[in-house]
C-alpha cells in the first residue's frame, strides 16, 4: 500500500507541500489541474509545472484526482467522441510523467453533495453533514441554502457558474435513465481501454456520493451489486475502482469491507474515511477512528491488508479542527491525524497479522 495526500495546487490550497512533507508516510501527492474545464486536454507544459513543484519535495505524482468527464460523454451528447479523443490525449500526456491512476466520477450534474459544510460536531470542531430532508426536489433552493453556510466555499460541481446553467444541465439529462447512463459509461471506457493499456494507466471510478439518486438524477456506483456490475461491464484490469469507504458507507446497508474483499484486485485507489449514521437517515462525517463512526474502519483496513492491497490509499475528508480555515473536508490537521490512524492500523497488521 502506498499512502498519498490530496493537494489542490499552489495558490489553490491552504495546505502547503512543506506541511505535507512533515506528515509521516506520505509518498505521493494526489493532484489535478483544477482550472481545467471538463473536456479540455491537459497540456504537457501545464503538467510539467506541477511535476517541478512536487519534485522539490520528493513526492510522486502517480495519482490524479480527477480528470473530469464532460457532460456530453455522460449524456451521449453531440460532441462525445471529440471529448473522448481529448481525454485520450490527456492520458497520453499524463503517461509522459509516469501517472499510474486516473480517478474520475460519472455522477450526473453534481459531484458529492452535503447540506451543511461546517456542521458542529459537538466538541468545537465541524464536519460535512447530510440532512436527508433538505435534499428535496429543487436543487436551486438547495444551492441557496448551502450558500448561507459555506464560508465562501462551494462543493465541486456546485460552483456558481454551473448553478447558473442548472436548467440547461437538467435538460441535458432529461432522457438519461440509469440504463442509458450505464451504456454511456461503457462506451466511454471501451474507447479508453486501448489507450490505458498503451499508457499503463488505470481508470478508477469514484463511488457516487451519496450512494443514491438525488433530485431525480440517476447514480450508478452505489452498492455491492452495482460495483459487481461495473467490473463486469468492461472486464479489463485497467478498468478499476476508486473505492471510497465514506461514499459507499453513507448507506448503512453497504458493508464496505465485503466489497473490498470481493474486488480488491480492481481497486486502484482506496479512499478511507469514516461516517456516523443517524437513525433518521442523516449522516455526519467523523474522525477516521473506528469507534467515532459507523462504517467499520478497522474491518476495512483488515480487508485491504488480507488481500495484500498494493495500490494507493489516502485519508479522505477530515473535520475542521483547531480553528483551521480550509476547503471543506480538506484541511491539514484532521487528515494528518487520519493518516496516522490508518498507518497505525496498517503497521500493526503488518507486524502482527502475517
Ligand atoms: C470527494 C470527491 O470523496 C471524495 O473524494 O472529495 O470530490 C471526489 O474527489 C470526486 O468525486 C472524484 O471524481
Ligand atoms: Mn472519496
Amino acid at each position: 500500500m502506498q499512502m498519498t495526500f490530496r493537494w489542490y495546487g499552489e495558490g489553490n490550497d491552504s495546505v502547503t507541500l512543506d506541511q505535507i512533507r512533515q506528515i509521516p508516510g506520505v509518498e505521493g501527492i494526489v493532484w489535478a489541474l483544477h482550472d481545467k474545464m471538463p473536456g479540455e486536454v491537459w497540456e504537457i507544459d501545464e503538467i510539467a509545472q506541477v511535476k517541478k513543484q512536487l519534485d522539490k519535495y520528493g513526492f510522486n505524482m502517480d495519482v490524479v484526482e480527477s480528470v473530469n468527464v464532460h457532460d456530453d460523454i455522460k449524456t451521449a451528447g453531440p460532441n462525445r467522441d471529440l471529448y473522448i479523443e481529448n481525454y485520450k490525449q490527456t492520458l497520453r500526456n499524463l503517461k509522459e510523467f509516469g501517472v499510474k491512476v486516473v480517478c474520475y466520477n460519472f455522477m450526473p450534474v453534481f459531484d458529492w453533495t452535503r447540506t451543511d459544510l461546517f456542521h458542529p460536531v459537538g466538541d468545537g470542531s465541524t464536519a460535512l453533514f447530510y440532512e436527508k430532508d433538505k435534499i428535496v426536489d429543487d436543487p436551486e433552493e438547495m444551492a441557496a441554502y448551502i450558500l448561507k453556510n459555506c464560508e465562501g466555499y462551494t462543493m465541486p460541481g456546485w460552483e456558481p457558474e454551473r448553478m447558473a446553467k442548472l436548467k440547461e444541465l437538467f435538460a441535458m439529462y432529461k432522457d438519461v435513465t440509469k440504463e442509458k447512463l450505464w451504456e454511456n459509461l461503457k462506451y466511454f471506457l471501451e474507447a479508453l481501454m486501448p489507450v490505458c493499456h498503451e499508457c499503463d494507466i488505470k481508470m478508477a471510478i469514484h463511488s457516487d456520493d451519496p450512494p443514491w439518486d438525488i433530485f431525480g438524477l440517476p447514480r450508478l456506483i452505489v452498492d455491492e451489486e452495482s460495483v459487481d456490475h461495473f467490473v463486469k461491464l468492461v472486464d479489463d484490469p485497467y478498468n478499476c475502482l476508486t473505492l471510497c469507504s465514506g461514499s459507499l458507507g453513507s448507506n448503512p446497508k453497504n458493508n464496505v469491507a465485503d466489497i473490498v474483499r470481493k474486488h480488491c484486485d480492481r481497486i486502484a485507489f482506496a479512499h478511507v474515511r469514516n461516517v456516523k449514521h443517524f437513525d433518521n437517515g442523516d449522516f455526519s462525517e467523523a474522525s477516521h477512528r473506528d469507534c467515532d463512526g459507523s462504517i467499520g474502519i478497522l474491518d476495512i483496513m483488515k480487508a485491504y491488508h488480507d488481500c495484500g492491497f498494493d495500490g494507493y490509499m489516502r485519508p479522505d475528508h477530515g473535520r475542521h479542527i483547531w480553528g483551521e480555515k480550509c476547503r471543506p473536508g480538506y484541511g491539514l490537521y484532521d487528515r494528518a491525524l487520519g493518516i496516522m490512524y490508518l498507518l497505525g492500523c496498517w503497521d500493526s497488521l503488518e507486524k502482527f497479522d502475517k
